[in-house]
């Protein structure tokens, strides 16, 4: 069965890595968000992006889930020192990512051809894409006025009580080489557990149409966020934040929704929205829970 997941940060990225366990390299697809995206010392960053691969080439801090394993600070606290902007923390060896991967911007190259190139040297199998190669970049509207997203997430520490969302460049903003195709020859598309308003919803708007079955996996559990700032943003936006809530925001979209076993009482109502519904352990604390979980979902995908 071919597989194409969209994803964003951590959550993502642990269900990304589950799918590249039990699927042959060629059947996996993977779609990553690039709306946090944003430019910091004169480098182009693309958390998400880096999230996924680190991740999947088995490189990722196990505490953060984002940046490198085994890092070391010296050039940051080297640039703090100095005066520097010392919010935004990168490690050694993700500085290196990032110079990289500026240099050959600099050059002309995409970001997609460049990720395909990093993928190759960090010996990832899977296809990870960027959603698009223009910039699109994720605004939160916040009581505190408009925020570029890191600026929101990283800076203020999610604290801004949000309003809205908007995805600056997102109507000029054409899939990425590759995205197309991926959909055209998938049988399935896999919402990984990631942040529906700020991580899905922009890779959503430039892929635009879904015509193949979606599944959704929720990202929230119990009423919370396994991590980052989802459920907050659900109750500062009035809603609920519950896996229901998430089902809800995708009705449009999806064929079947996996709610985890805490939340098996909305099973009921999400079957009600004509969204079939599996319920099971979804929270994925090693890699065998990212590989039992992919299964699941790939048996659920199946049964569809
Ligand atoms: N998140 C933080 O909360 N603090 C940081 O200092 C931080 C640095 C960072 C560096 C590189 C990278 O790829 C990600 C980093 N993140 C950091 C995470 C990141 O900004 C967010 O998790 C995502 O944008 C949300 O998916």
């Amino acid at each position: 069965m071919k597989i194409t997941a969209l994803a964003g940060g951590v959550g993502g990225a642990k269900l990304a890595h589950g799918l590249s366990l039990v699927l042959p390299p060629e059947d996996l697809t993977i779609i990553v968000n690039t709306g946090d995206d944003f430019e910091h010392l004169g480098l182009f960053i693309s958390p998400d992006l880096d999230t996924v691969c680190y991740t999947l080439g088995g490189l990722a801090n196990p505490e953060t889930g984002w940046g490198r394993m085994n890092e070391s600070w010296n050039a940051f606290a080297n640039i703090e020192r100095l005066g520097g902007p010392a919010w935004f923390r990168l490690g050694d060896s993700d500085l290196a990512t990032h110079l990289e991967r500026t240099r050959r911007l600099k050059e002309g190259k995409s970001l997609s051809q460049i990720t395909r190139e990093f993928c190759g040297a960090w010996g990832i199998k899977p296809a990870v894409l960027p959603m698009t190669d223009s910039p699109v970049r994720t605004m939160v509207d916040t009581e505190q006025g408009e925020l570029a997203f890191q600026e929101y997430f990283v800076h203020r520490r999610c604290e801004p009580r949000v309003k809205g969302f908007r995805f600056d460049g997102v109507e000029a903003a054409e899939p990425a080489p590759g995205v197309k195709e991926a959909l055209d020859s998938t049988d399935v598309v896999i919402l990984c557990p990631s942040n529906p308003w700020v991580s899905i919803d922009p890779i959503l708007r430039v892929i635009k149409q879904l015509e193949k079955p979606v599944i959704a996996i929720s990202p929230i559990i119990g009423g919370e966020a396994v991590k980052g700032p989802a459920a907050k943003m659900y109750q500062e936006l009035g809603i609920e934040p519950s896996a229901l809530a998430v089902a809800k925001h995708y009705r449009t979209i999806l064929k079947g929704f996996v709610l985890d076993n805490i939340d098996k009482k909305y099973a009921e109502q999400v079957e009600a929205m004509r969204i079939k519904a599996r319920v099971t352990d979804t929270l994925m604390k090693n890699a065998e829970d990212r590989a039992r979980l992919a299964q699941d979902v790939l048996h659920f995908a199946g049964s569809l």
